[in-house]
């Protein structure tokens, strides 16, 4: 049995996205991170800060995308979607892994700043422009060095998927069009079935009331 506990477009979208590149049956268990869902002690017990994803797998349980990514792709290495431990291109897979969640976290600051924090709490401006800023600079890095199709030279990965699903949410913080090249790969991985099939189970979204966030004015 596999289950994925998820919010539509938070990160569990990664391990939706990737269980459809594998091929796997699952179910998914959904949640809101407004509703108070999270805070159980049913999700409690399955994710400790009460985050997702969570993923039950045959009767383990795996919390961190990033943790539960490497995992899927070493328990189904014939989906082709690491390069194999020891292998040239492993180091720079993990690193792309990790970066994936540097974006995420700059994103998660976004959030909490400009969506979920509620009047009569105000944003910090200063804050704002610099998670911006850093945010802006992450991924000119990646379009600086975006050289092939994918994130690695040996093809797609579950690395474009990280980085991927951070790429998409961006456009609420920052103008997409600065990246052409991260536009184009963009472009590539929203065109893969397995994506079309992850967003046709991925839910309504109610995180972004929105489509773009500006920095506040001072
Ligand atoms: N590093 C963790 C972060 C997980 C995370 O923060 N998920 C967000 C959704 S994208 C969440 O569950 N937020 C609920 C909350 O903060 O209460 C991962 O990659 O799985």
């Amino acid at each position: 049995m596999i289950r994925l506990h998820h919010v539509p477009l938070a990160r569990s979208f990664r391990v939706l996205w990737l269980m459809e590149e594998i091929g796997l049956d699952y179910e998914v268990a959904y949640y809101s991170i407004r509703d108070g869902s999270m805070r159980s002690p049913e999700f409690l017990a399955l994710s400790p800060a009460g985050r997702v994803p969570v993923l039950e797998h045959e009767g383990a349980v795996w919390f961190e995308s990033g943790a539960i990514v490497q995992m899927l792709c070493e328990t189904y290495p014939e989906a082709g979607l690491m390069p194999a431990p020891g292998s040239a291109g492993r180091a720079h897979w993990l690193e792309m892994l990790s970066y994936a969640e540097t974006v995420g976290c700059l994103l998660e600051n976004l959030n909490l700043n400009l969506v979920f924090l509620r009047p009569p709490a105000k944003p910090s401006v200063p804050v704002v422009k610099l998670l911006n800023a850093r945010l802006r600079a992450a991924l000119a890095a990646m379009e600086a060095r975006m050289a092939g199709d994918y994130l690695l030279p040996s093809g797609f990965s579950a690395a474009d998927i990280m980085f991927g699903y951070g790429f998409e949410l961006a456009r609420y913080y920052v103008d997409l069009d600065a990246y052409p090249r991260l536009m184009a790969y963009w472009e590539r991985l929203r065109a893969r079935p397995a994506y079309g099939r992850a967003k046709a189970r991925d839910g309504e979204q109610d995180i972004y009331a929105r489509d773009f966030y500006p920095v506040p004015e001072e």
